[in-house]
């Protein structure tokens, strides 16, 4: 049974910009309710919005805009090759191909739903699956191969509501001594730095250790190794195994990771309870900051229209009278307007000197990658406003 910690109110759907034509229309908004489920110990969204209308035709957002992603992508590549020697290697999500760019089109095989992005990997001559990971794309990929060494899903497994299925998919075409690496937002991380623009549609659980743990011993699985990532605000990559598998050895990392967690509370309702708590703060601080810088007729832009942000400014009640206009990379945003809050995206094309005072950062995650980058508009006294992990100007 879910018990619910915490409610951050109608929220629009994540990734539908708006188009200049369909701001006059009614959005489409879902109650954004997170709980805590006892039994299994995960911790996800309570009211899920249909998977076609989040990944579809049009999904815009694209895993290689960002310098760090796609590093991170290369190291993990590297040590693939090195380490495992896969004969074939399989992405659940590949997106826009930034992960398996890095290996050979022979090699690979892609899983992505959103036909246009699906489109990107395929042009570039990699075998491509534009379909949802179910046991019958398994059934049809293991017909045709029973090599898949490797399988890698980041930041997707957490926007699929049935885990089982999931797993039981992965099983079938995972070869005997093969390695399934998983990566996602870690629950202990969002907690600690109160980072509660994790949620939103999309992300239907954020994942703990513990959950994960407990969900595939059903399919005869084991992690034996993982690693703590900074990238997307915290992350936690899972090196998993069959049972079965004796190649490989129990990390002694994970015996005290699982100890981090629990010692923090995260078998518990109540340690949710006051993270529910500490999010309406964040929220009241935030509002305050954005308060007074307006009172100052000061000018207020956004960097990086993340999916997360839109939980930020729906949940906060922010808008296009506070920002003026959020700045972003990616193609399929530029030119539309953030949901809800209607707030206009402008294409990023160079380093920032003085078009703002203030620079909310949507893109929290890559504070390092765009601080790196916007020397010049720190050096002429530009501030960076943020809510992790808590509000502040910087
Ligand atoms: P980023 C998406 O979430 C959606 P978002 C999804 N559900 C998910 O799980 C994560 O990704 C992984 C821009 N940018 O990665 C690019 C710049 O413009 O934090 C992106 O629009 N300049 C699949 O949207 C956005 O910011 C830059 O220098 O919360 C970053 O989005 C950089 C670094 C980024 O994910």
């Amino acid at each position: 049974m879910i018990k619910e910690f915490l409610d951050l109110g109608k929220q629009p759907l994540a990734n539908n910009y708006l188009t200049k034509k369909n701001l006059k229309k009614k959005e489409d908004f879902y109650n954004l309710k997170i709980g805590f489920d006892k039994k299994t110990k995960f911790v996800s969204i309570i009211n899920t919005v249909a998977t076609k209308k989040m990944f579809n035709n049009k999904y815009p957002y694209r895993s290689s805009m960002s310098k760090t992603m796609n590093q991170s992508f290369k190291r993990l590549s590297k040590y693939i090759k090195k380490k495992f020697k896969p004969r074939f290697v399989m992405e659940i999500g590949s997106n826009d191909g930034s992960f398996i760019k890095n290996f050979s089109k022979k090699k690979s095989i892609c899983i992505e739903p959103c036909k246009n992005i699906s489109l990107l990997t395929k042009k570039k001559g990699y075998q491509t699956y534009q379909n949802y990971w179910s046991i019958k794309l398994a059934k049809k990929i293991k017909n045709k191969n029973n090599k898949i060494d490797i399988i890698y899903s980041a930041n997707t497994l957490s926007h699929i509501k049935n885990l089982n299925s999931v797993f039981k998919s992965i099983i079938h075409v995972l070869s005997d001594n093969g390695v399934l690496i998983l990566e996602d937002p870690s629950l202990l991380e969002c907690l600690k730095k109160v980072s509660y623009d994790q949620f939103y549609n999309e992300h239907i659980y954020v994942f703990s250790l513990i959950a994960i743990d407990n969900l595939i011993k059903k399919y005869k699985l084991e992690i034996f190794n993982i690693e703590k990532l900074s990238v997307h605000g915290g992350s936690l990559r899972y090196y998993i195994k069959k049972i079965s598998n004796k190649k490989y050895k129990i990390n002694k990392k994970i015996k005290q990771y699982k100890r981090e967690e629990i010692k923090f509370g995260l078998e518990k309702y109540n340690t949710y309870l006051k993270f529910g708590k500490s999010v309406k703060k964040s929220r009241v601080k935030l509002k305050n900051i954005f308060n007074i810088i307006k009172k100052k007729n000061k000018k207020i832009i956004g960097y990086g229209s993340t999916a997360k942000a839109t939980t930020i400014l729906n949940y906060c009640k922010i808008n296009n009278k506070t920002i003026n206009y959020f700045l972003d990379t990616t193609p399929d945003k530029i030119g539309k307007y953030m949901p809800g809050s209607k707030i206009y995206i402008k294409k990023y094309k160079k380093p920032l000197s003085d078009e703002a005072d203030y620079i909310f950062l949507g893109a929290w995650n890559f504070k390092k990658e765009i601080f790196e980058k916007e020397k010049k508009f720190i050096q002429n006294g530009g501030k960076f406003i943020t809510h992790v992990p808590f509000p502040q100007i910087i």
